[in-house]
């Protein structure tokens, strides 16, 4: 999955993304797309790996962009952040990082921040089908097989436009699966999946803030001091343990915001394990085990026949898969049985 990190110049993206991958901080991405690749810590897949000893241990990864910061102090940054934001149409998760920690001769505020990026998403997304108006009405003058269609196309784009302009959320103007299908490969911001991340203060590290007005509350808000988080990114297992316990920490950057992402996007794990590899594999919740076998090879959907299915309590309750079957807690599972967050599958199938 693709996410994009987005803020003002100093937020703490750079800082955040570092902490989140266990990489080093990179502060030279100031005028590049930078791509870092965070592996979603899971523990239940590390507990498989030692189960299972295979020769590999494939955690499902999140795909980060780190953007240049914005800025929207004057007319020419606010062009180049409109330019920005137009390269993070094909991401399917948008993560605002808020600057909400102190430094000498900063102010911060937090919620004017969050509520200057919102309103940019928004002229965003304007600048968008303004775009597509301008270049459907000079299609619509002249005529051509197509002509029907553009001119829907164009009804439907001025009122995406209406919907903008009056601050309503722009899929209250999607009315069907066509609709949705011209709107898809525009990309639309204020369309994607957002988690908001307060960047706080080594001080006040869970200082938490009031979004209400601002955002939808459905949308994940965490605080991280990315400052910190660093640090103990940068640490052995056993000193990252004491340290977050020193500091009265019992998760992780990684962990909040992987959880984060997760609850966004609405996704779940399942596993596959075996001599090879044990690996997670992130699915939408509510994915059916035909769907969920495609997401590994066309080839296993193609032949499914069937899941035998364990979940991973039963795995960790019995010990291993003998003890599984022994307490008939292994299921058949057929096409349409829905995948539950750490079903451990094994497709049977036949092409
Ligand atoms: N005090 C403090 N400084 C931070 C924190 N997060 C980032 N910084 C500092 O703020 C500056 C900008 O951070 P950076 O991650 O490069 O921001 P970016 O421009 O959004 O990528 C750097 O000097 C960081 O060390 C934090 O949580 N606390
Ligand atoms: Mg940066």
């Amino acid at each position: 999955m693709k996410t994009a990190f987005l803020g003002i110049t100093g937020s703490g993206k750079s800082t955040l993304l570092a902490a989140v991958s266990g990489r080093k901080v990179n502060t030279t991405g100031v005028s590049q797309i930078e791509e870092v690749i965070a592996k979603v810590p899971d523990e239940r897949l590390d507990w498989l790996f030692n189960l299972y000893k295979p020769k590999k241990n494939v955690p499902a990864t999140i795909d980060c962009l780190d953007l240049p910061g914005l800025s929207f102090a004057d007319d020419h940054s606010r062009a180049s952040a409109r330019k920005l934001l137009g390269n993070v149409r094909t991401t399917e998760l948008l993560v605002l990082v808020i600057r909400a920690f102190d430094s000498a001769g900063m102010k911060t505020e937090p919620l004017k921040e969050l509520s200057e990026l919102m309103t940019e998403i928004l002229l965003a997304d304007l600048e968008l089908v303004e775009t597509r108006i301008d270049k459907l009405k000079s299609q619509v003058s002249k005529p051509s097989k197509d002509q029907a269609k553009q001119k829907a196309e164009l009804d439907f784009q001025l009122k995406l436009r209406q919907t903008i302009e009056a601050e309503k959320p722009l899929k209250t103007a999607i009315a069907d699966d066509h609709e949705l299908e011209i709107v898809k490969p525009l990309g639309f911001l204020t369309l994607k999946p957002l988690v908001v991340v307060f960047n706080t203060s080594e001080s006040n590290p869970a200082q938490t803030f009031e979004t209400k007005g601002i955002i939808d509350s459905s949308i994940p808000v965490i605080s991280v001091c990315a400052e910190i988080e660093y640090e103990i990114s940068q640490l052995d297992a056993t000193s990252r343990a004491d340290f977050m316990k020193d500091l009265g920490l019992t998760e992780s950057a990684a962990h909040k915001f992987v959880r984060s992402c997760y609850s966004a996007l609405g996704l779940i794990n399942f596993f596959t394990v075996g001599p090879d590899e044990t690996r997670a594999w992130p699915i939408m919740a509510g994915t059916s085990a035909l769907d969920a076998a495609g997401k590994i090879h066309s080839d296993i959907k193609r032949g499914f026949i069937r899941a035998e299915t364990i979940s991973y309590e039963d795995l960790k309750k019995h010990g291993d898969e003998k003890a599984v079957k022994a307490a008939g807690r292994v299921r058949l599972e057929g096409k349409t049985y829905i995948v539950q967050d750490g079903d451990i599958m094994n497709f049977r199938f036949n092409v």
